[in-house]
């Protein structure tokens, strides 16, 4: 086993225990007893140490120019590149997925960097005519202050770096608070961002849990913004609560994603779409497919298709090159999806396959659940309409087009959706019926790319998109600035009106 690391928080440039002095540990979900870290159970007073350095940092960190800001960011894009397998590898332990899906994970973090990057020489405004003679229009992005950022532990890398990267271009400074699963994983990246340079107090973490150091921080008077991901039920609390102490506030929450796969759809891509869509990250992706609308003409053969490809799915340590399918993330997720199988049975599905928890061999030292596909359910079953985060799709059986629609979007969320078809009349009728985010024809659920928009409709989100040139939108407010040089008063609405 390999000895601990010891995380700390990083705050104002320097690496710090917890005032209190208390710690907390993470653990390797394939691997129980295994340690990975130890890190501050951080409270208000390590949140308030960290706001007054962020504060302090915005003063002098708003004027250093965006281009400038935005060489720091494409210097951590650099670091992370030289360790990005180190960084895989840590996922890997930590947070279970395995080694590929890690990487990828670092992946988009660096993909992240350098689209950010570029940002900074553009942070573009508007110049707009005035309605006056010899007046001068125009609008520009203004930095928003200090910035919140709560992460959850499915992304450890990816996440932080969606946010932070665009704040920082945009001359915020930052506060991240990660997930109490992941701490190692937030501890190694910020190092990474601490070797770029930026000036002290610029980027902060604080590690703790989400009923302690998370609260405090969203409730803290001195924070601008705050930008979380997690659940829908923590997400209705920083709404709340932001809202009541006037915070801007980006919520990225649950899915109930669904694929949709019509009878003239080429039924291996779609196959090699559910699986990856359902079972890839071990379902723990806010975009997994946890619904496949199944057409009723190819709804037997496909289903069968679908549980011998799931019955050979192997599952390990994320660390082991054979694992397609890693460990849950913790005890508490493992039970959550278990008691769905409960629910499941009691309304009326049938379990096609999987089902439990799996502990054979080496696999009982983790927490693993069974690849499970969910037959004969219904639109209103639990296991229809709540996200259970884990290795488990249901299928439902539709007679048309318009039917698969109907109850892809009959869904409190709104996050990814996806439809094979050949058909282009559906494939765009799709693309313009479905209410989500996100919708991918041919494609599966999980998959976006850091350029493009991330978000979704309905409970999934409060109208914010992170990534793509949204993000900008996120974490600026807009000026609009006038110049008269006309050097005499003008009065808008009514000097050019007669
Ligand atoms: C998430 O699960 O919160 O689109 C993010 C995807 C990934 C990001 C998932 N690029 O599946």
């Amino acid at each position: 086993m390999k000895t601990p690391l010891t995380c700390r928080n990083y705050i104002n440039g320097q690496w710090l225990n917890a005032a209190g002095g208390s710690i907390l540990e993470s653990r390797n979900p394939a691997l129980v007893d295994e340690v990975v870290a130890t890190f501050p159970r951080s409270q208000a007073d390590d949140i308030d140490t960290a706001v007054t350095a962020a504060r302090q940092a915005y003063r002098s960190w708003r004027k250093v120019p965006a281009p400038a800001r935005a060489e720091y960011v494409f210097r951590v894009g650099e670091i992370l590149l030289q360790h990005k397998e180190e960084l895989a590898q840590l996922i890997s332990q930590e947070m279970g997925k395995p080694l590929t899906e890690a990487r990828g994970d670092v992946q988009e973090g660096i993909d992240c960097a350098f689209y950010s990057a570029g940002e900074g020489r553009r942070l573009f405004g508007q110049t707009t005519p005035s309605e006056m003679p010899n007046k001068f229009a125009m609008t520009v992005r203004m930095p928003i202050g200090i910035c919140a950022l709560i992460t959850p532990w499915n992304f450890p890398v990816a996440i932080p770096c969606w946010k932070a990267m665009p704040a920082l271009v945009c001359g915020n400074t930052v506060i991240l608070k990660p997930a109490e699963d992941t701490p190692a994983c937030a501890t190694k990246l910020i190092e990474i961002f601490a070797a770029a340079g930026f000036p002290d107090g610029v980027i902060n973490l604080v590690h703790g849990l989400g009923e302690e150091a998370g609260k405090a921080l969203v409730e803290h008077t001195n924070i601008d913004l705050v930008s979380f991901t997690g659940s829908s039920e923590t997400g209705a609390f920083v709404g709340a609560t932001c809202g009541r102490t006037h915070k801007r506030v980006c919520l990225e929450m649950g899915g109930k994603n669904a694929q949709v796969v019509m009878e003239d759809a080429d039924l291996e891509l779609a196959l090699d779409g559910a699986v990856w869509g359902a079972f890839g990250t071990t379902g723990q992706r806010c975009t997994a497919t946890s619904r496949l609308i199944l057409h009723r003409d190819i709804k037997e053969k496909f289903t069968a298709m679908l549980r011998e490809r799931t019955s050979k799915l192997r599952l390990g340590a994320g660390n082991n090159p054979e694992t397609e399918v890693g460990p849950i993330i913790n005890e508490k997720q493992l039970q959550r999806v278990s008691q769905y199988m409960d629910i499941a049975r009691e309304e009326g599905a049938k379990v096609l396959i999987g089902g439990g928890i799996a502990n054979a061999g080496s696999l009982k030292n983790g927490y693993f659940f069974e690849p499970t596909i969910l037959d004969n359910v219904t639109p209103n079953m639990r296991v229809a309409r709540e996200e259970i985060f884990g290795p488990v799709v249901a299928l439902i059986e539709v007679t048309d087009f318009e039917e698969a629609i109907a109850i892809l979007n009959d869904t409190n969320y709104g996050l990814s959706s996806s439809v094979y078809t050949r058909d282009i009349n559906r494939a765009f009728t799709a693309m313009r019926d479905i209410e989500a985010g996100i919708t991918y024809i041919n494609g599966p659920t999980i998959g976006a790319e850091v350029h493009l928009p991330f978000g979704g409709v309905k409970q999934t989100g409060n109208g914010h998109r992170e990534a793509g040139t949204t993000a900008l939108d996120v974490f600026t407010e807009w000026k609009s600035v006038y110049v008269d040089f006309s050097g005499s008063l003008q009065r808008a609405q009514i000097d050019n009106r007669g």
